[in-house]
């Protein structure tokens, strides 16, 4: 956090003088950057919030089918160079204000499916919820992304409740299926984001795992509801 004040910021509150001791520089610089921690915090709680709306639905549907749908949940908080970067980057200036209405994604969720058709059915179940408002929906499983990308993504707002207000905080859900999160987790660490051209024949490979992953999905959907029909009929 520190990294985002350099001195300059002292200077006109006397602060800069040689008499004043640390605890008045601390507490300063505790008072400017509190609005910021509080802002992260509400988004911690909001995510907090999502992971447990998708913790329920895993032990209800698991009671139901006999099958967990959810492999893992993992959660993450956009670090404050990425929400810097992210902004600059679109020309936004660094404020309060251009980090809730401009990013969907510093609170983020994503859910581990085993089959494709769990993340439908927990996406669906997870938007029923009467405080849950979807904002934007984008299927990179229908429609993947050039290089392969696949995952379905849902940017909604829910309410948080403080202790005099209730906040709507926006938060980033990305649903997978484990051989989706395998190959994203590679991609992200060989490729996205990183400032280089990679010869079409590197892409053309990336795109074809994807693919032979989500064809791999589809066996495994197929093998699934072979023997659950048959279990079903014995
Ligand atoms: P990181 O490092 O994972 O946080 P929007 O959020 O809607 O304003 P954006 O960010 O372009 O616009 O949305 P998009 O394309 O839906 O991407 C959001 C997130 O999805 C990314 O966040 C990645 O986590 C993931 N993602 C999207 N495309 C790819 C891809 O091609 N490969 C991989 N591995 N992940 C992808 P960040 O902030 O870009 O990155």
């Amino acid at each position: 956090m520190d990294t985002y004040f350099d001195a300059n910021i002292l200077t006109g509150t006397g602060l800069l003088a040689p008499d004043v001791n640390h605890k008045k520089i601390r507490a300063f610089l505790q008072e400017q950057i509190k609005p910021v921690r509080e802002l992260m915090a509400y988004y911690q709680c909001a995510m907090m919030e999502v992971e447990t709306k998708f913790k329920v639905l895993s032990q209800e549907l698991s009671l139901e089918y006999d099958r967990n749908p959810i492999e893992t949940i993992k959660t993450r908080l956009k670090s404050m160079d990425s929400i810097t970067d992210k902004l600059l980057d679109r020309g936004f200036s660094l404020t309060l204000e251009n980090i809730e209405q401009q990013l969907n994604d510093v609170a983020g969720v994503r859910v581990i499916c085993g089959l494709p058709s769990d993340i439908y059915e927990l996406a669906d179940a997870f938007l029923r919820q009467d405080d849950v408002r979807l904002i934007m929906k984008k299927d990179y499983i229908a429609t993947p992304k050039e290089n392969g990308y696949r995952s379905l993504h849902l940017i909604v707002e829910i309410p948080i409740f403080l202790h005099d207000e209730k906040k709507m905080m926006k938060v980033e859900v990305q649903l997978r299926t484990i051989s989706m999160d395998w190959w994203a987790s590679l991609e992200h660490k060989i490729r996205y984001k990183k400032d280089i051209v990679v010869e079409e024949s590197v892409a053309n490979e990336l795109r074809t795992c994807a693919e032979t992953a989500a064809a791999l999905d589809m066996r495994m959907e197929q093998l699934q509801k072979y023997i659950s029909a048959k279990a079903m009929a014995e």
